[in-house]
C-alpha cells in the first residue's frame, strides 16, 4: 500500500525537464555589419547554446551528464529558501506614515464609500481579521469593515515608489548568502543556500533567523521563510508560520508535510481544479496521492497526476534562476514635451540601451532580442525588434542594433512622446549565474 510516510524518491526528473528548450537551428544572420570578426568568433566559442545542448543530450541519452559545480540545473539535493514579506504594501505604509498596526489598513482602489469597483491589493493583519484579503472587491471589503466615518477601516491607494525602495533594500540583504538568487516578485525571492550552509539544514534554519532579524532591523519589515529541497515546497513552507515565521521541510519529511494538507495550498492548484478534485472526494494531498498516478490520471488527467506525484515525491524543480521570473529587461523614457529632435532622442535611446546592458551584465544575463519602442504624439505606439543568432551581453552590439532599429523605423517628422529599449529572449549560461554581482535590483 502506498503511504505518504515511506515514499520512494522516484528518479523521474527527466520527465520534468521542459521540452521547449531543444536545440534551435540558427539561420545565418543577414546583417553582421556591426559585428567585428573577433567578436563573432568570441560569441561562437563561448556562448553557443550551452544550456540547450546539455538538455538535448540529457533527453537523447536518457541520463544526466555529470554536473559541473555551481550548475543551476543540478539534480543534487539542494537547500532552497523562499522568503515572502508579511502584508508587504500595508507594512511599508504603516512604517512610512507611522500608522497604528492594530487599526485595519486596506490598500487598493478607491472604495468610493462602498461603491468602488476596484479590488484590494492587500491589507494588514487587523483588516484580515474582518475577512478582508488581496484581490477581494473593495466594495466587499467596505461592507466588512467600512471606512471613515462609518467604521474603523483606513483605505489608501498606496505608493509604488515606497514599495520598490523597500523591496530593493530587502533583496540586497537576501542576496548575500545566495549562490543562486531569484527575485520572484516585489516581496518574495528564492535563494539557493546549499553552498553557503555547506549542505547543513540546521545552519540553513539559523541563517533564515539571521536574515529575518537583519531585515527587521535594517528595513523595519517582517518576513517569513520556508526552507525545503524544491521550489514548490519552499514556497509552501514560507506560508506555514506566517507572519514572521520560519518553517523547514527536510527531504524525508515531505510525506508527513502533505498528510492532511489541503490540495488548494499547493501553488499551481487553483480554485477550479480544487473544486473539481473535491467533487471526486479529494480534499487533501494524501487522499489524491494514495490513489496512484494511473487512477488519478484517469480522472484528473495524466499530466496533472504525474505532476502531483512529483510534487509529493520531492521531484519538482529546485532550480533558482533569475530567468525563471524574468522574460526581458527594459528601460524607457517619456519626454516632458514631445520631441522632434531625433538626434536628442537617439542620445536618450543609447543611454537607455547602455543601462539595460549594464544591468543584464550585473545579473549575468544575455539576450538574443533587441526591441526599440517608439510612442508618437497621441500615444500611438510601435515596437521594432530584431534577433541575433546567439545570446550576447555586448553593449556595442545592442547599441548598434538599437540605432539601426530606430533609424530604419521612425516615422519622420512626427513628434515622439516616449522611447524605450528592451532586451529579450534571455539566456543565462549556468556558469555565469555564480558570478552574479551583489548589485541592487530595479
Ligand atoms: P503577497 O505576498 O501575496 O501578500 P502580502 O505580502 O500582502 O501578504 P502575506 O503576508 O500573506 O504575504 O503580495 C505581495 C504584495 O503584492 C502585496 O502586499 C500587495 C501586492 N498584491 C497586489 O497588489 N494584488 C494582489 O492581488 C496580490 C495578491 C498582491
Ligand atoms: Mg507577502
Ligand atoms: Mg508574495
Amino acid at each position: 500500500m502506498r503511504t505518504l510516510s515511506n515514499l520512494s524518491r522516484q528518479q523521474n526528473q527527466l520527465l520534468s525537464q521542459p521540452l521547449e528548450d531543444v536545440p534551435r537551428e540558427f539561420k545565418p544572420f543577414e546583417k553582421l555589419v556591426y559585428l567585428t570578426p573577433t567578436l563573432e568568433i568570441h560569441v561562437c566559442e563561448e556562448y553557443i547554446n550551452f544550456k540547450h545542448r546539455r538538455q538535448h543530450s540529457e533527453c537523447m541519452s536518457g541520463e544526466h551528464e555529470p554536473l559541473t559545480e555551481g550548475s543551476i540545473t543540478s539534480t543534487k539535493e539542494r537547500i532552497l529558501v523562499h522568503c515572502d514579506l508579511d502584508a508587504f504594501f500595508a507594512a511599508v505604509e504603516i512604517l512610512h506614515h507611522g500608522l497604528d498596526p492594530d487599526k485595519p489598513l486596506i490598500i487598493g482602489s478607491d472604495p468610493q464609500g462602498g461603491r468602488g469597483r476596484g479590488i484590494v491589493s492587500t491589507c494588514n493583519y487587523a483588516a484580515r481579521a474582518f475577512g478582508i484579503h488581496s484581490a477581494m472587491p473593495v466594495s466587499e471589503a467596505w461592507r466588512r469593515c467600512p471606512g471613515h466615518p462609518f467604521g474603523p477601516g483606513h483605505y489608501i491607494r498606496g505608493s509604488r515608489g515606497l514599495y520598490s525602495r523597500a523591496s530593493r533594500q530587502v533583496m540586497k540583504i537576501l542576496k548575500v548568502p545566495a549562490e543562486f538568487f531569484e527575485k520572484a516578485s516585489i516581496d518574495e525571492a528564492y535563494l539557493d543556500v546549499t553552498e553557503y550552509v555547506k549542505g547543513d539544514w540546521d545552519a540553513a534554519y539559523a541563517l533564515c533567523r539571521t536574515l529575518q532579524q537583519s531585515i527587521e532591523k535594517t528595513v523595519g519589515l517582517t518576513a517569513s521563510f520556508g526552507i525545503a529541497p524544491t521550489r514548490i515546497l519552499a514556497k509552501m513552507s514560507s506560508e506555514v508560520n506566517k507572519p514572521k515565521g520560519i518553517f523547514r521541510i527536510l527531504p524525508d519529511e515531505i510525506g508527513d508535510f502533505f498528510e492532511g494538507r489541503s490540495l488548494r495550498e499547493v501553488p499551481g492548484i487553483g480554485p477550479k481544479r480544487a473544486t473539481q478534485l473535491a467533487e471526486w472526494g479529494f480534499v487533501t494531498v494524501d487522499e489524491a496521492y494514495v490513489l496512484g498516478e494511473l487512477a488519478l490520471g484517469r480522472m484528473a488527467g495524466e499530466r496533472f497526476a504525474a505532476w502531483l506525484m512529483r510534487v509529493v515525491d520531492g521531484n519538482t524543480s529546485s532550480e533558482v534562476s533569475q530567468l525563471r521570473s524574468r522574460k526581458s529587461i527594459g528601460k524607457e523614457h517619456t519626454f516632458s514635451t514631445d520631441q522632434t529632435d531625433y538626434e536628442a532622442v537617439l542620445d536618450v535611446l543609447r543611454s537607455l540601451t547602455q543601462r539595460v546592458l549594464t544591468r543584464s551584465r550585473d545579473m549575468g544575463i544575455s539576450g538574443r532580442l533587441a526591441e526599440v519602442k517608439i510612442r508618437y504624439t497621441g500615444f500611438e505606439t510601435h515596437t521594432h525588434g530584431r534577433s541575433i543568432p546567439v545570446a550576447m551581453d555586448e553593449p556595442e552590439v545592442f547599441l548598434r542594433l538599437a540605432e539601426y532599429l530606430f533609424a530604419t523605423n521612425v516615422q519622420e517628422k512626427r513628434g515622439l512622446r516616449l522611447i524605450g529599449f528592451r532586451l529579450g529572449q534571455l539566456d543565462m549560461p549556468p556558469t555565469r549565474q555564480a558570478m552574479l554581482h551583489l548589485h541592487e535590483e530595479e
